[in-house]
């Protein structure tokens, strides 16, 4: 099986594709000669959902969440210049405990059924690469750098660096600028640095600096050397401005997947790199993460391009009440209770805000957390589930906004959740789900509905809104499933975003095509790419580009 990839997009037939339980990856590899004496760590960038790691015959480390990397020392286990088996299984399963949630159902004929309340496919196992590299045995093990003030023209920044290893050492610092040249030092594992005549990071001008952290050993020789990039900017939350460097900031894009024919969900840089240029072709300066983290690549692309990012994490579908069907059940569920979402439930997703906060805390591309996509927020129990969340999300980064994609259903009136957090993320399907194909009513109450939001005081981003459009169907009365539709549909919000100063952004339901399970509403996966799956525009792709871009 190729690694990245979803086994169950490469290999054909439908008992593949919908195969749910354990999957085995086994391979021999050469550990380098080289690093003999060194401290050498296996790292998985992800495994989707959960994973039991092995090196010859001892467990080396196990991991719950699809979309966030774990690792393993493996120095007593393997020898330079030897062979090493490792071996990986991954669990496709999704429960009431994991996030995203779902549960396994088991069919009259035995057949076992994989339930979910989210709206893409399942794909699963090592959707990311997996990495054996050595480090020194006294080492670098985190890095965390921050932009404490930025005044005039030069910035103070802090920084904290952790070491692991028994060695005596001390840390240097020295920060190099793009070039390389070196603009400031400093000495001890935490502290400040100023650099005068600072590069700011800003949309579309992605600055980086490097922070290059040097352990030294007793003698003063180096015993490490760790290059974290960086940039300076600011972000903050005005009323109802949302301000990057302090200037207010509309986001334009989408809301993505990591998703494309063959690979399912593995990770693939040539597909990465295309998405990012017709981004910019398009005219798009940011995208949500919608529904989990991405391979870290896009993090890092976006840091160089200066393309501003909403990190979610994979808390999508912790609702029950998105419609009739979904669960095959009679009676309607609840969302909060001791047999669905519940306190182990919170736990995991608690472990999954961490995990990512840990792994793009560096990131300055990374603007707003999204906790969660679409969580149930009407009963009360929602808020003895998220106000924990929303303490430990600002905890663990104070310097960035926390948010979550609220669902339709869960108007100003319903939800309980909102006034903990500080941009209003709203995805709404005005002209689609409801009022289909009337887009004179939709406009009438979108605008209604973003009028009440916007007197909550909050900068409001649209993360989602958009209409299934199948490519090549044409029509005279812009009929829903037409290319003429989505037009229509996208310019009627836009002229409704245009009158509401508090909505800051519009990231357009999907930048792609994209797989899904099988459905009534879904045919061959989910049509609200403004492009299809292979990225061929649909008409809309055009008309966004001249509104965002206008020199189109
Ligand atoms: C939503 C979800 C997204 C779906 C979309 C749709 O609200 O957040 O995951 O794909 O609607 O197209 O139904």
């Amino acid at each position: 099986m190729p690694v990245p990839a979803s086994f169950n997009a490469v290999l054909p037939g439908r008992d593949a594709h919908h195969y749910i339980g354990d999957v085995w990856y086994q391979r021999i590899v050469q550990v380098p000669r080289g690093w003999d004496g060194e401290r050498i760590v296996l790292r998985l960038d992800a495994a989707t959902h959960r994973a039991v790691v092995w090196v010859g015959d001892t467990q080396v480390t196990e991991h719950e969440g699809g979309y966030t990397p774990f690792e393993a020392d493996v120095t007593e286990h393997v020898r330079a210049g030897e062979q090493m088996r490792v071996t990986v299984v991954v669990n496709t399963e999704l429960h009431w405990h994991s996030i995203p949630p779902g549960f396994v159902q088991e069919l009259e004929d035995g057949r076992l059924l994989q339930q979910y309340f989210h709206d893409f496919f399942n794909y699963a196992g090592l959707n990311r690469s997996v990495w054996l590299h050595a480090t020194p045995r006294t080492h670098v093990s985190d890095v965390t750098v921050t932009t404490a003030e930025v005044d005039g023209q030069s910035s103070t920044i802090g920084y904290v660096v952790a070491v692991a290893g028994d060695d005596m050492h001390s840390v240097r610092i020295v920060v190099r600028d793009a070039d390389g040249a070196a603009v400031a030092r400093a000495d001890g594992a935490e502290g400040t640095a100023r650099i005068e005549r600072v590069q700011l990071w800003r949309p579309g001008a992605g600055y980086l600096y490097t922070l290059e952290v040097t352990l030294l050993g007793a003698g003063g020789e180096v015993v490490d050397v760790y290059p974290q990039p960086f940039g300076v900017r600011t972000v903050a939350v005005d009323g109802h401005r949302f301000l990057i460097n302090g200037e207010p900031f509309q986001f334009t894009g989408f809301g993505k997947h990591e998703d494309f024919p063959v690979h399912g969900r593995g990770f693939d840089l040539a597909v990465m790199v295309h998405d990012f240029q017709l981004m910019l072709w398009i005219g798009a300066n940011s995208f949500r993460t919608s529904h989990y983290p991405y391979d870290e690549a896009f993090l890092d692309y976006a840091d160089r391009h200066g393309v501003v990012v909403i990190d979610e994490t994979a808390a999508v579908g912790l609702n029950l009440d998105t419609g009739a069907g979904v669960l095959n059940q009679a009676g309607p569920m609840d969302t909060y209770s001791d047999t669905t979402i519940d306190a182990p439930t919170q736990q995991t997703h608690r472990q999954a805000i961490r995990e990512l906060i840990a792994r793009d805390k560096n990131h300055p591309s990374v603007v707003i957390w999204s906790i969660a996509n679409e969580p149930d927020t009407i009963p009360p129990a929602a808020r003895a589930y998220f106000e924990p969340l929303v303490a430990e999300t600002r905890r663990l980064d104070p310097t960035r906004p926390v948010a979550f994609a609220n669902f339709m259903t869960a108007t100003p009136e319903r939800d309980v959740i909102s006034d903990l957090f500080d941009v209003l993320l709203l995805n709404r399907y005005y002209g689609w789900y409801a009022n289909t194909g009337d887009l004179i009513t939709a406009e009438r109450l979108l605008e209604a509905e973003l009028r009440q939001w916007a007197q909550r005081g909050k900068p409001i981003v649209m993360t989602e809104y958009g209409a299934d459009t199948q490519p090549g169907l044409h029509s005279m009365t812009n009929e829903p499933w037409s290319e003429e539709f989505q037009v229509e549909l996208l310019a009627m919000y836009h002229r409704v975003f245009d009158r509401i100063d508090a909505v800051v952004g519009e990231q357009i339901w999907n930048f792609a095509d994209f797989a899904t399970r099988s459905g009534i509403t879904r045919v061959d996966g989910n049509k609200k790419g403004v492009f299809t799956r292979d990225r061929r525009p649909k008409a809309s792709a055009h008309a966004l580009r001249r509104r965002w871009r206008g020199d189109a």
